[in-house]
């Protein structure tokens, strides 16, 4: 019996250090230790054993089978140490090995654009106020002393979603809700998406983009709407720009302006980009009109301000010398990198 033991120990020791995976080793400790294993054959044996001996030959067993157990015990310990050891290996990052290449982003001429211009004017003092593109007849038109019949309310040049609510055709309403909450001086500007009902052409799109801005204050004249503009635009074509202001034309301004740059291409000398003239139309601007004043409850009789209002695409397209408009819509990557 004891031999049979040794043996079955013996050989079995043996068996379980040589194994490699952790399912043959369970198939060795049911092979030994199992309803039908080896060991348990050898303690079903105990019967023919005179019963004195038994006790001796049942701890021996007991101890061979505790043995056994911590064998298998330790084996399985090491076969997944290395198996956790090696999976890790595998799993080892080489970071001397070349990054893969990320497709970056690219911020469109427009936000470039903007963002110098928001720059500028915040580096006067403006506040940069943004409001709805939604909006009613009377903050788009109304408040701006545009009448009931002028041309720009007929429904082929503006957007209307009921009899008086509207797509804004531009950014002013921004300003009246601003001069209506009464707190003065106002020195803003209202950048944003505004809406007419144009054709899509190398200059125009139903959908663009205009900054507007007003100052309001005590003792404002034409000769700071011309100072703030004048260095406006030598901030954003550079400091030889020279400016020229011709009258013009506004229902909420009087009065009225437009103001031209000199060509930054020909310097004001007359090329193909300024048509030969030497000066390139930038924006509209004037002195905000009294009756506009009046409508949003400021005392003209106190207060005055100028106005002003700008493409943004237009002064995208010219800071860039991009020759038409639609490209700034398609967003064509291989475009929108080059700036
Ligand atoms: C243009 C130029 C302009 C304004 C916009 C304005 C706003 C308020 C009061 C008075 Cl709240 N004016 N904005 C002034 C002058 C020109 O835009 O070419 N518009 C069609």
């Amino acid at each position: 019996m004891k031999a049979k033991l040794d043996q079955i120990r013996c050989q079995v020791q043996e068996q379980i250090k040589s194994c490699d995976t952790t399912e043959k080793l369970n198939e060795i400790r049911v092979s030994i230790l199992g309803k039908k294993g080896q060991l348990t054959d050898l303690l079903k044996s105990m019967k023919d054993i005179a019963p004195e001996e038994r006790p001796k030959v049942g701890q021996m067993v007991n101890e061979a089978r505790a043995e056994i157990e911590r064998t298998l015990e330790e084996q399985k310990r090491k076969l997944e140490r290395a198996l956790r050891e090696a999976k890790m290996k595998a799993e080892v990052i080489d970071v001397t090995l070349p990054a893969k290449k990320t497709e970056m982003g690219h911020r469109h001429p427009n936000t470039i654009a903007l963002e110098e211009v928001e720059r500028i004017f915040i580096g006067m003092g403006y506040e940069v106020v943004e409001g709805p593109e939604v909006e009613k007849d009377y903050y788009n038109f109304e408040a701006l002393n545009i009448p009931a019949d002028h041309p720009a309310k007929d429904e082929q040049d503006t957007f209307y979603i009921t009899g008086d609510i509207l797509l804004r055709t531009q950014t002013s309403g921004v300003q009246v809700h601003e001069m209506e909450k009464g707190k003065l001086p106002i020195r803003m500007i209202a950048p944003g998406r505004v809406f007419r009902s144009d054709e899509v052409d190398a200059t125009h799109s139903p959908s663009f983009h205009q900054i507007e801005g007003l100052v309001i204050d005590k003792d404002i004249t034409f000769a700071d709407l011309k100072g703030t503009l004048a260095e406006f635009a030598r901030e954003l074509f550079g400091e030889s720009t020279k400016v020229k202001f011709r009258p013009h034309h506004f229902p909420f301004t009087e009065p009225s302006a437009e103001m031209d740059v000199t060509c930054f291409k020909c310097g004001g000398a007359g090329c193909r980009f300024c048509k030969g003239s030497g000066w390139i139309e930038i924006l509209g601007c004037g002195m905000v009109h009294p009756h506009v004043l009046e409508m949003s409850n400021i005392d003209p009789e106190v207060y005055v301000g100028f106005a002003f209002g700008v493409g943004l695409e237009r002064i995208a397209l010219l800071k860039y010398e991009i020759d038409d408009m639609r490209l700034l819509y398609e967003n064509d990557i291989r475009f929108l990198k080059q700036f």
